[in-house]
């Protein structure tokens, strides 16, 4: 069971057709399945093989695609990286993870040098550039790759495929070790639950560093044989002219991208003719009850909304029919993926209550890479520990409602953020004495990071866009707080523990902290 293995093979039935039509240029199956075995051949002759971490750090383009699957067709593990991840995050995942290669493009290798010169046995391969920078291009390896490589696979079901990081409670990323059985068999759950088919044609919008846009999206339309549209980055203005004029069936998107959509529909003057479609899709952040019955207004469709993790992969989905589709649900476990909710003692609560949804099946993943402790710490007897609190609804089936989460965890636009990474870089400024970071309630995004800082006593009074400018030097944007707020002491309780959800609620209603 090897996951580019499958998709080679949908490749060989449809050689002619387009795989995936990139900002309007198309590649056929044919094409892509040869750029692939291309790609592992240049991997091969550069010695990556079996259990090899291939950090790719890229915007999004076709040659992701093709080393992702190549990476897996030599038996390599695949860790993809935000492209917007700053230097010190490259580094940190490049160590932890002990990757041996490194392909990113001139712009960030020239951003990322200094921070990871330190790091032994790391070649880096450029996309672009190379000249006089110290690492290889990539496409001259290409050239000089030996013509006639066959892929052997050598990576079975319970190998690694990927390595993607996520960030956790501590403001320590962990890597997450997911095998090619769990990719394949969430693959087939989501093929069979969507009724996927050749015919589909998808408009992908989304990032392909994460599970969203790569697993969910790219996996499964390739291994259905069906096509991709894919833009580069989300504009909803070309969005919803692709839908209508590439024959569009399929949209996944995650809230944030529904709620632009929307705006740009109630902006135009003539709607986009939506004939053709077959289902949205959301993901990755809860959807509001308002944007599910503003968009169905609208357009006429109920978004399917469905539920994962980068730990377990996709959980459960609401069902392809449009009338078993319902506003703040998830749906029902997808085929082979069983669910349950356990109260504070471990023991599953009566249907109907609120505890904490655990996973368990072959789409959940293999522990964090190097973190034995945290690996223990997120099962129990065998099952995953989402985090998130939730409902079966015995009415209906055992219909799954997501209600919160137990940990902090801020979800801005779809990315994950935990509060501690973005404090512990607040707290290391040299006017910063503490800091304490939240998620307020945002219509755009679903929640915005903020920030509540006390200042060092005697330290000169910083400006709020200085520790903002700190923040971007050293984290990805969408971690960084959208607003800083200076305050003389943080709320705590009796036992010193910052009130966290006193600050969100006065936030929330103005009042000063
Ligand atoms: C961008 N910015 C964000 C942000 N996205 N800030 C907070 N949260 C976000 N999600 C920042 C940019 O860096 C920029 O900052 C500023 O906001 C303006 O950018 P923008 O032009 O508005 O953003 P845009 O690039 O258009 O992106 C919006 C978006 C994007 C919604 C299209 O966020 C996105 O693609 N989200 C999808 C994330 C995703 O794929 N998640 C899946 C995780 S997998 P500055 O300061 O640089 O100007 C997963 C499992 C599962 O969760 O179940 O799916």
């Amino acid at each position: 069971m090897n996951l580019a293995r499958l998709l080679s093979e949908t490749a060989a039935r449809n050689p002619g057709k387009p795989a995936v039509v990139f900002e309007g240029t198309p590649c056929t199956y044919g094409a892509f399945d040869r750029e692939v075995e291309r790609y592992a051949a240049m991997l091969h002759a550069a010695g990556v093989g079996k259990g090899d971490r291939i950090a790719v750090q890229l915007p999004k383009r076709m040659e992701f695609l093709f080393l992702h699957f190549a990476s897996l067709s030599v038996g390599a593990v695949t860790l993809p990286l935000n492209a917007d991840y700053r230097p010190e995050e490259v580094e940190y995942f490049l160590s932890d993870s002990g990757a041996s290669l490194f392909v990113t493009d001139g712009e960030r290798f020239a951003r990322a040098a200094g921070a990871i010169r330190g790091l032994r046995g790391v070649r880096t391969l450029l996309l672009d550039g190379g000249g006089g920078s110290g690492a290889d291009s990539l496409f001259d390896r290409l050239s000089g790759a030996p013509a006639g490589f066959r892929r052997g696979w050598p990576a079975d079901g319970d190998d690694p495929a990927m390595i993607c990081y996520t960030s956790g409670t501590t403001g320590r990323s962990k890597g997450a070790v997911i095998t090619h059985r769990n990719l394949v068999s969430n693959m087939l759950a989501l093929h069979d639950a969507w009724e996927w088919t050749g015919n589909d044609v998808l408009l992908h919008v989304l990032p392909l560093f994460h599970v969203h846009g790569l697993n969910v999206g790219t996996h499964g339309s390739l291994y259905a044989g069906s096509t991709i549209v894919m833009h580069r980055k989300f504009d909803p203005g070309r969005a919803w002219d692709a839908l209508e004029a590439d024959g569009c069936t399929l949209f996944m998107g995650v809230p944030t991208v529904y709620q632009r959509l929307m705006g740009e529909w109630e902006k135009r003057e003539r709607q986009p003719d939506l004939r053709g479609m077959r289902v949205f899709i959301s993901g990755s952040a809860p959807l509001s009850d308002s944007l599910f019955h503003r968009f169905e207004r609208a357009t006429g469709f109920r978004i399917l909304e469905r539920y994962g993790m980068t730990e377990t992969g996709m959980i459960a989905s609401n069902r392809i029919d449009p009338a078993q589709r319902k506003a703040k649900s998830v749906g029902y476990p997808l085929a082979g993926v069983d669910i349950r909710v356990a109260g504070e003692d471990g023991a599953d609560v009566r249907p109907g209550e609120v505890g904490e949804v655990r996973i368990r099946g072959d789409n959940v993943f293999r522990g964090y890479w190097g973190m034995p402790g945290k690996t223990a710490e997120s099962f129990v007897d065998g099952w995953f520990r989402s985090g998130d609190l939730g409902f079966l609804d015995p009415e209906d089936g055992g219909r799954l409602y997501l209600v919160g989460r137990a940990k902090e965890l801020i979800i801005t636009g779809g990315y994950n953020v935990y509060p501690k990474e973005t404090e512990n870089v607040l707290d290391a400024h040299e006017a910063v004495k503490e800091s304490a970071v939240v998620g307020l309630p945002d219509e755009e995004y679903g929640e915005k990071v903020i920030a509540v800082v006390v200042q060092k006593e005697g330290s000169a009074p910083v400006p709020p866009e200085t520790l903002v400018a700190h923040c971007k030097r050293h984290l990805a944007s969408y971690k960084c707080p959208r607003q800083v707020f200076i305050v003389p002491d943080l709320p705590r309780n009796a036992m010193g523990k910052i009130r966290k959800n006193r600050i969100v609620e006065r936030r929330r209603d103005g009042t000063p902290l």
